[in-house]
């Protein structure tokens, strides 16, 4: 296990959730297609993966992006996400990041970027104000109104949709979504995704359900809905979630309860925001934006003693 140390990150977070973009120092994938470049990543390097984001240098909330070469010429930057557990498909608030930490860098400037991801190519336009719009990949309602029974919790019932990664979207929430309630929300929701792995409830294709989503009315009345969202392993997303404020765009469009092109303010479990909307796609998917902001929060080189006997990172 060797690492080419340094690796030289930026940190960021997005309305309360951290992404660090590696920017050099990452593995060298090739150059073939995302898809491909991600399989080898997860094959011959996850210990890049821990390292970057599990403790003692990270932490199970922080999302890693390790900038790539991208494909086509005409995009600024290919991307793969990931986090304590694994891998993800695509990161809204992660894509905000990168584009925050490429301006930072001098990298890209005001206007639109193609960013290239393992799920397909997003659109990331960097606004005056240092906001940016993400528009996402396709995303769509795969099955509705889904009850599951929780050992301990009872039945739950939700929606499972695509945003880039796969949800199970639960009206009823467990509980008020504020920090404070973050333990309950927590394990109600990983009981919610173990039980769906083990009753067979999968996204398409037998896809595993990663992310679960709790919503309730908004605390601030000029929001939409509040949500929670527990991401892969046992982290809960500070923001709104990009991908999951996606799928639950495509859950309401299936509903006939969000008209295209309508403003949807999506509240956090810390009160910020992204302010999402639809354009119709084919096939009854839809083609979502979200915006939001990131922060840069730091720059640093991550170094790694060869007697270090947490260079990989700690795996709880
Ligand atoms: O913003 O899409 C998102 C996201 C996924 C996991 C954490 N954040």
């Amino acid at each position: 296990m060797s690492f080419r140390s340094p690796i030289c990150v930026v940190d960021s977070h997005t309305q309360g959730e951290p992404s660090r973009v590696v920017v050099s120092g990452g593995p060298d994938l090739g150059s073939g297609p995302i898809a491909e470049r991600l399989r080898r990543f997860s094959s011959e390097f996850d210990h890049f993966r821990s390292a970057i984001v599990c403790e003692p240098r990270g932490s199970e909330v922080v999302v890693g992006a390790l900038l790539l070469e991208p494909v086509q010429p005409d995009s600024s930057a290919a991307v793969i996400f990931f986090n304590d557990v694994g891998y993800l498909g695509m990161c809204g608030h992660g894509t905000i990041g990168v584009l925050a930490t490429l301006a930072y860098l001098g990298k890209v400037g005001v206007g639109l970027h193609r960013i290239e991801t393992p799920v397909g190519i997003v659109q990331a336009t960097l606004h005056k104000d240092k906001s940016v719009t993400v528009e996402n990949v396709p995303s769509y309602r795969f099955r509705s109104n889904v009850s599951v029974n929780v050992p301990n919790y009872g039945v739950y019932a939700g929606d499972i949709a695509w945003g880039g990664n796969w949800f199970f979207l639960v009206s009823d929430a467990p509980c008020d979504l504020i920090p404070e309630n973050r333990t309950t929300l927590i394990a109600v929701a990983t009981a919610i995704r173990s039980a769906l792995q083990e009753s067979g409830i999968t996204g398409a294709n037998g896809a595993y359900i990663d992310h679960i989503e709790f919503f309730s009315p908004p605390h601030d009345a000029e929001n939409s809905s509040r949500n929670f969202v527990l991401c892969p392993g046992a982290s809960f997303d500070r923001s709104p979630c990009g991908t999951g404020t996606s799928a639950k765009m495509a859950c309401l469009y299936d509903d006939g309860k969000l008209p295209a092109e309508t403003s949807w303010k999506q509240e956090g479990i810390l009160g910020t925001v992204f302010e999402g909307s639809i354009r119709a796609g084919h096939d009854g998917e839809v083609n979502p934006s979200i915006r939001g902001r990131a922060w840069i929060t730091g720059e640093s080189k991550l170094l790694f003693e060869d007697d270090d006997p947490f260079r990989a990172g700690i795996k709880f």
